[in-house]
């Protein structure tokens, strides 16, 4: 008979579970598996049934439990950001801001914060991959000792509209198309540039959606900003207003279009693995936090109104002061219960932190606390572990509803009340002191559904962001905005666009109508004449960030009969720099070297392609070159790196292999010495130089 396993001998003896042990049973209770309400299981394999061939029976209620559970496993996914990673770590202030703020956070020097923090993209579901060219989400929320402060921002300073009520357009126009389902989490298509062609005040933030910035190298190599205004209240409840600003420790790097591209294949958990991997290898990801600070004549003074979101302060203008640093330290223990419950709310404000009139903000207010009630389906989702405020007590007289988790304790349930004096507990109480106070601020007017004057100005600083960037990132934004209008099929909606970039820069509209090969239309009607501002330099990314291999991977392509004081070599010096070093061989159980110790493999050649890399080495014998080169992946690994202007370090039995992938010698391609030094220093950074003989940009 067969036992309770399904197995077809004799007895069942229970076995005491160990690690690799092909059936796990428990004896001691606490490794016990039970019932949600705790009963014991005894068989988690066999469903009850009448007789071993069937029907089930409806009594069994430990199936009926386990698959009525699994049944409802999924809740909706965000709208928008559906797709993202977190981490758990701390903010710690390094200078204070004492005299703008009460805010505790940012008054305490030295003083650690634990928080969370969630990067997403925005146009994708869930289940979409983590490099398409999008806004990257930058969401952290800090468990201050006076609540919670969600700080909730993205990866680009500024936004695509200025009024909430444009939001649901936004984001119809950019999500999949309504009638086809598809493209699933991209912005080149139809709808989307139709968008924004007709709303020129999306015309800013396009640029940086089409710049590098839109395809990160990493999560951990983002700068993140907090886009709208915000105001700082001191003691005095004196406003000061402030942007706020993380810079990643890393710089500020980007993949290229084409990567991008591969990477959504290769691995389409690219970021997500990456952060993973990179905090429980103990690289914890760090970022500073920065803030402008202006006064109401300050920002007076500004040519554009601080309460348009679709406008930045150059730091220039207003510097950006460093006043604490975020590290990332520990990941989230479960997925669903931590990264997809949290819910950040950008209402979550602690007293000294307060919010502008910015008209997206105030949509903003609203918006955040209404999704979580379809998303996580109860008032009580502040109950949940990751969304408690832990910095300090909560509580309140609000009560019950669904998936109430405490048991308030007293009779009294409203306030006032006077119970507290016969012996019961009366409940908290208001704290005019200590409390969050809305900053006194005059308002007054006629009540009219209006766009202010102070923000028809669009195409001042989309021309402001264009003509600060570097040549090369120019010639990437103008490349992306013709791969993403080549893939509209309305002649129309290409023309209204061009039209609009002819009063950003003349030269932008003629290089991407030349990429289209379309007419250049004559400039759009601007409401505004544009504006040449002074350059800010500081919104490039290339030049700016650190030549390192901190936090940067370098692959290395090894076969049968490698030299391996050369791997051993290049790990060293890699690791020494604070990089990573991964072994690539044809076959997952590694090789056998030269001097014929065996090598580990850490990936397959043809499931680790050089775009999950940032420079690959090619350590190979002459046989093993030989064989590489009948090989698609080997020569993609080469062509793809070369392509991808990454530094290639190579023994030279690899030549072959290097000339049959079209790798031409330049500086970035590097015979590997006993030393391997001269590899180094390309592997620190893209060789950007190799670009115009790599494709042909706009
Ligand atoms: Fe959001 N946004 N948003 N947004 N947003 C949401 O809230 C919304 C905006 C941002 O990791 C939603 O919990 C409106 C700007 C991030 O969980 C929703 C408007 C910025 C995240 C929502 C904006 C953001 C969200 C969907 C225009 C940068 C993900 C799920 C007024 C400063 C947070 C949710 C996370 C998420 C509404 C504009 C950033 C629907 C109405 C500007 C990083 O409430």
């Amino acid at each position: 008979m067969a036992n309770s396993r399904g197995a077809d001998a004799g007895e069942a003896t229970p076995i005491t579970g160990k690690a690799g042990e092909l059936h796990q049973t428990a004896s001691a209770p606490e490794a016990r598996l039970t019932t949600n309400f705790g009963v014991p299981v005894s068989d988690d394999q066999n469903s009850l049934k009448a007789g071993p061939r069937g029907p089930a029976l409806l009594e069994d209620f430990v199936l009926r439990e386990k698959i009525q559970h699994f049944d409802h496993e999924r809740i909706p996914e965000r709208i928008v950001h559906a797709r993202g990673s977190a981490a758990h770590g701390y903010f710690e202030l390094t200078k204070s801001l004492a005299g703008y703020t009460r805010a505790r956070i940012l008054t305490e020097v030295g003083e650690r914060t634990a928080l969370f923090a969630r990067f997403s993209t925005v146009a994708g579901g869930a289940g979409s991959v983590d490099t398409p060219r999008d806004v990257r989400g930058f969401a952290v929320k800090f468990y201050t000792k006076e609540g919670n402060w969600d700080l909730v921002g993205n990866n680009i300073p500024v936004f695509f509209i200025q009024d909430a009520i444009k939001f649901p357009d936004l984001i119809h126009a950019a999500k999949m198309e309504a009638d086809r389902g598809y493209p699933q989490a991209a912005t080149a298509h139809d709808t989307l540039w139709d968008f924004i062609g007709l709303m020129p005040e999306s015309t800013h933030m396009i640029m940086w959606a089409m710049s590098d910035r839109a395809i990160p190298r990493s999560f951990r190599m983002m700068e993140g900003f907090g886009v709208n205004t915000f105001r700082l209240v001191n003691d005095r409840d004196e406003p000061t207003f402030v942007k706020f600003h993380w810079r990643p420790k890393l710089g500020t790097q980007s993949t290229c279009w084409d990567e991008a591209v591969k990477l959504a294949g290769a691995d389409p958990d690219f970021h997500r693995r990456d952060l993973h991997e990179a905090i429980a290898s103990g690289a914890f990801p760090e970022w500073e936090f920065g803030v402008q600070l202006l006064s109401q004549a300050q920002a007076d003074a500004l040519p554009f109104d601080i309460l348009d979101a679709t406008k930045l302060i150059p730091e220039e203008m207003i510097p950006i002061e460093v006043v604490g640093r975020m590290v990332l330290d520990r990941n989230p223990d479960n997925f669903f219960a931590e990264t997809e419950q949290a819910a950040f709310l950008p209402t979550n404000m602690p007293p000294g932190i307060d919010a502008s009139e910015d008209p997206l903000l105030q949509g903003r207010l609203f918006s955040y606390q209404d999704t979580q009630l379809s998303r996580l389906g109860s008032v009580n989702f502040h109950e949940l572990p990751i969304n408690q405020a832990k910095g300090c007590p909560f509580q309140n007289l609000q009560r019950d509803g669904h998936m109430q988790m405490q048991i308030p304790k007293g009779r009294a349930n409203y306030e006032p009340n006077s119970l507290a004096e016969a012996g019961e507990i009366g409940g908290p109480r208001e704290a005019p002191a200590g409390g969050f106070r809305t900053t006194p601020a005059a308002t007054e007017g006629t009540k009219v559904r209006l766009r202010a004057e102070t923000f028809a100005d669009h195409y001042s600083q989309a021309r402001l962001f264009y003509r600060s960037q570097t040549k090369i990132e120019q010639a990437h934004l103008a490349s992306a905005v013709v791969f993403e209008l080549s893939k509209c099929s309305f002649e129309h909606v290409r023309a209204r666009v061009l039209a609009n970039l002819q009063n950003v820069d003349p030269d932008l509209a003629r290089r991407v109508a030349h990429g289209l090969n379309a007419e250049l239309p004559p400039p759009s009607a601007a409401a505004v004449k544009p504006q040449d501002m002074a350059l800010s330099p500081a919104l490039r990314i290339v030049g700016k960030y650190p030549e390192t291999l901190k936090g940067r991977a370098v692959g290395i392509l090894v076969t049968d009969g490698a030299d391996g004081a050369v791997v051993d070599a290049l790990r060293k010096a890699v690791e020494g720099e604070g990089g990573r070093v991964k072994i690539v061989a044809p076959r997952i159980g590694g090789v056998t070297l030269k001097d014929g110790k065996a090598l580990e493999a850490d990936g397959q050649l043809a499931g680790s392609p050089s775009v999950i890399f940032d420079a690959v080495a090619l350590v190979v014998s002459e046989d093993g070159c030989a064989q590489l080169l009948g090989e698609s992946a080997a020569r993609d690994f080469v062509a793809n790196a070369y392509g991808h202007l990454k530094a290639i370090g190579f023994t030279p039995q690899a030549q072959p292999l290097l000339d049959r992938s079209g790798a031409a010698p330049d500086p970035g391609v590097v015979e590997l010495a006993a030393d391997v030094e001269a590899f180094l220093k390309p592997a620190r950074t893209r060789q950007w130089e190799r670009e115009p003989s790599v494709r042909m940009l706009a």
